[in-house]
């Protein structure tokens, strides 16, 4: 930073009075700061420009900031989706400032303002301007508007985030970030299945995810201890499939209204619903609910433990594939999203055989009704459909030939997201007295979690299939709201950010620094979450 230019004292008046010169090169008292030495003060006072989780493509800070007023409008263009983006970020800026920021499409350069523009910004990137004038965010698309505006959220203080008026000043650095992300596919799934969460706490969690620029929401819908998804054809499977969960509390499970307004919230934070009906195992609330998709005919009772891999649709009747293909097509309906999850993890009460019979007669079902498959990674050990995708969640020692099965389907054009699951499944503990959580892949604290490569991490797989990064949270452990946010934060911005930013930015002793910046915002929106050691937190 340049040296403060120093005011030149205004000896005018009564020559030897009033001059009160603190000390040799400090400003006099009284004289107004030029101004810019007011804007080097001011610049001073703002956050760094390229401060924000996920770390942007490129930063070039300079000029004079930019400071919100009371005077500040949102500018948004005549785009009703624009509009919308800017009532989200006036939303989120009112209640701290205090300020009125009406949302206008009245044309000007000053203010915030949100601007559709053709250029190389790809379908989600951005360019954010800031200068004294003003804020301009740039996109071609209003998802890469919707991004800008977190990036603008994360340049403000942390107590922008607070619900209540504070001093401020609300300056944003001065200078040009441009930014877009290194994959398509940056998810965060929540198994709704094990412990079940309304409506109202996905869209929580949702809003969570918004802040890092997520971009994917994998609700794991079905599972042993509960189906959570309305179908009209089966009715059973979510009246009976879902009146419990893991410890046999009550459980629930989503209308089709309720599933509705969950994609459509999703929607307007720019998250894809990505719909995951487990199968063919973890299928007994499923079983339990119709006696006639179980090979005996008989319907478990329900179950509330956690063991896995114990049942198993029945492959050899024809009556499991209207099933399959009932749910398969209600859930299509109701998903404007591309892609939907078959599952297909640890049928370990399916033989291979069968394994490879049923994911050959379900993948076109999918296809069907015009999705895209997605399945866990052991789908390689069939035939994925072309197109489809593998979710990988081994670990570092997973063998050598499941590792290689993923990486020949790979090189045949599957794509692969990662969910390496010693790195990022937040359901991990961090540590061996986390209260929450499992260990089954090992202690996960915040830098192993952070400190990987998507792009080379399964050797054998072509960069080019590798689609993306994403975190799940299993919640057989998981209860409430609180409980996924302290195993989510600060996990889950760590996976963001290897989703979102160049490999080239990659770096721990930065990136935990950036991350520490976090911890004030998590607090002022009332986000639980871990203070790992690792971290250089502010002191609360
Ligand atoms: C595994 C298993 C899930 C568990 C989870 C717990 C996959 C894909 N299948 O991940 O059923 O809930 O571990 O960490």
């Amino acid at each position: 930073m340049r040296p403060h230019h120093r005011p030149t004292p205004r000896v005018t008046r009564l020559l030897g009075s009033l001059l009160l010169v603190a000390a040799a090169g400090t400003f006099v008292a009284g004289a107004a700061p030029t101004p810019e030495v007011a804007a080097e003060e001011a610049a001073r006072k703002a956050r760094p420009l390229g401060e924000v989780v996920p770390a942007p493509a490129s930063v070039a800070p300079g000029g004079s900031p930019y400071r919100i007023t009371r005077d500040t409008r949102i500018r948004v263009g005549a785009s009703q989706e624009v509009r919308r983006i800017g009532e989200y970020a006036a939303k989120v800026l009112r209640p701290s400032t205090g300020y009125p920021l009406p949302v206008t499409a009245s044309g000007g350069q000053d203010g915030i303002r949100l601007r559709l523009a053709k250029g190389a910004f790809g379908a989600e990137g951005y360019r954010l301007d800031s200068g004294a004038k003003g804020v301009t965010i740039t996109a071609a698309k209003p998802a890469g508007l919707f991004h800008g505006v977190q990036t603008l959220r994360q340049l403000l203080p942390a107590a922008v985030e607070k619900d209540s008026v504070q001093p401020g000043p609300w300056l944003i650095a001065g200078g040009t970030v441009k930014d877009s992300p290194r994959y398509g596919w940056r998810g965060a799934m929540l198994d709704v299945s094990r412990h079940f969460f309304t409506v109202d706490q996905v869209k929580r969690y949702v809003d969570q995810l918004a802040l890092y620029k997520v971009n994917k929401l994998h609700l794991h819908l079905s599972d042993d201890q509960g189906w959570r998804i309305a179908v009209d054809s089966w009715p059973r499977l979510a009246t009976h499939g879902g009146s419990t969960q893991v410890g046999g509390g009550p459980g629930g499970f989503y209308t089709k209204a309720d599933y509705k307004e969950i994609v459509r919230y999703a929607a307007s934070r720019y998250l894809e619903v990505v719909p995951e009906i487990d199968m063919p195992g973890h299928t007994n609330a499923a079983l339990a609910s119709y006696a006639e998709l179980n090979c005996d005919g008989v319907a478990p009772p329900l179950y509330t433990g956690t063991d896995v891999g114990f049942s198993s649709l029945c492959v050899s009747k024809d009556v499991t594939y209207d099933f399959v293909d009932d749910v398969i097509r209600e859930l299509a309906a109701l998903t404007p999203g591309r892609y939907l999850h078959i599952g297909g993890d640890e049928a370990h009460s399916t033989s291979h055989e069968d394994y490879v019979t049923f994911m050959a007669r379900v993948q076109p079902v999918v296809a069907k009704y015009g999705k895209t498959v997605v399945g866990w990674h052991q789908l390689t050990g069939a035939t994925p459909a072309k197109g489809a995708v593998a979710q990988y969640w081994g670990l570092d020692g997973t063998s050598a030939e499941e590792k290689e099965r993923v990486a020949a389907a790979a090189r045949n054009g599957t794509g692969i997201v990662l969910s390496p699951a010693d790195r990022i499944y937040l359901d991990m503990k961090y540590t061996a007295d986390t209260p929450l959580g499992l260990d089954w892949a090992g202690l996960v604290e915040v830098e192993r979690s952070y400190d990987w490569d998507p792009g080379n991490y399964l050797p054998g797989v072509p960069a080019s299939a590798v689609r993306g990064v994403e975190a799940p949270l299993w919640t057989e452990t998981i209860t409430k709201s609180d409980d996924i946010e302290y195993m989510a934060f600060p996990r889950l911005a760590g996976a963001a950010e290897l989703g979102w930013s160049p490999a080239a930015t990659h770096d721990w002793d930065t990136y935990k620094v950036r991350l520490a910046a976090q911890g004030p915002r998590w607090e002022a929106l009332g986000i639980d979450y871990y203070r790992s050691p690792q971290v250089p937190w502010p002191a609360r």
